[in-house]
């Protein structure tokens, strides 16, 4: 069974899934232990993790790269970020092919123009391209993948460029119209009234993926009481877990002169062997080396 049709069944047997970001094979072998649904290749995450801005300053063949190598250490789906598709409909139709054949069991493609800026930031320069040319996007998407389960979300950053809830709920409109299997509505509001009020008028067939970042009260609950949102992103919670660990057990070695203190309330190298499979290479070992 293809990953991308798990993800539609998980989808249909649940009606809500958690999606959670990562970064990094190991990252990604993280999510799955914890019993996430599917695995978000952020855009966001791997920019920060090359110290970059979240701007379409990391290529898509880096991007595609460490998706690939993601989906060499997991079985559950990904779902790519793609941020604008890396150009126009033509850039689109390159985009699947290659991300399909990587592994990703879903892209997320967005309305802004190219190159983009990240969306939570604040005062950031959000230009949206026009709503046909992101249909012809959507379509190009649909008409290359290869596999008809591959899902096709198209984003609507209509809330974050601040044009209100009547384009956004127009342009997702005409996005479902074009294809599209399902709809990012994102938001930065910091509570969720904002994402609520859009999911509650929402009246298309196509359910909606929401990345609630900014406005963590949104738990299940709430989520499942508004019956039209059918994915949850998590969007960087495994980078900024890492960032606060890293800094408090970098700055514990300086400050106690040693790492005898730290090394207790970190994992043990022996936890490393078991998540780079080492077991596996010992046993290869005996077996083929001669
Ligand atoms: C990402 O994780 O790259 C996203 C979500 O696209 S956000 O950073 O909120 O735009
Ligand atoms: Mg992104």
């Amino acid at each position: 069974m293809s990953a991308s049709i798990t993800l539609r069944n998980r989808i249909a047997e649940r009606g809500l899934i958690h999606v959670m970001a990562a970064h990094s094979p190991l990252s990604a072998i993280l999510v799955e232990e914890a019993g996430f649904d599917g695995i978000w290749a952020s855009g966001f995450e791997l920019s920060a993790l090359h110290g970059l801005p979240d701007m379409s300053f990391v290529s898509m063949s880096q991007h595609l790269d460490m998706l690939r190598a993601m989906a060499g250490r997991v079985s559950i789906p990904i779902v790519a970020d793609i941020d604008t598709g890396y150009g126009n409909a033509l850039n689109v139709t390159h985009a699947v092919r290659e991300y399909e054949r990587a592994g990703a069991s879903a892209v997320v493609i967005e309305d802004k123009t190219f190159p983009k800026v990240t969306s939570l930031v604040a005062g950031g320069r959000q230009e949206l391209v026009r709503t046909e040319e992101f249909q012809g996007k959507l379509e190009a998407a649909i008409a290359t993948r290869g596999d008809p389960d591959f899902l096709v979300i198209a984003r609507t950053e209509a809330l974050i460029a601040g044009l209100g809830e009547e384009e956004a709920l127009a342009r997702a409109a005409a996005y479902e119209a074009a294809g599209a299997d399902m709809i990012l509505i994102h938001s930065k509001r910091k509570t969720p009234d904002e994402i609520e009020s859009f999911a509650r008028t929402w009246k298309g067939a196509v359910p909606l993926v929401i990345v609630p970042t900014s406005y963590p009260e949104m738990n299940e609950k709430r989520v499942r009481a508004l019956n039209t949102i059918a994915m949850v992103i998590y969007g960087n919670h495994g980078l900024r877990a890492a960032v606060t660990a890293m800094r408090d057990t970098f700055r514990r070695i300086i400050a106690d002169g040693g790492a005898l203190n730290a090394s207790r309330d970190i994992v043990s190298v022996e936890e490393i062997f078991r998540l780079q499979n080492m077991e596996a290479a010992k046993d290869s070992e005996k077996r083929f080396l001669r």
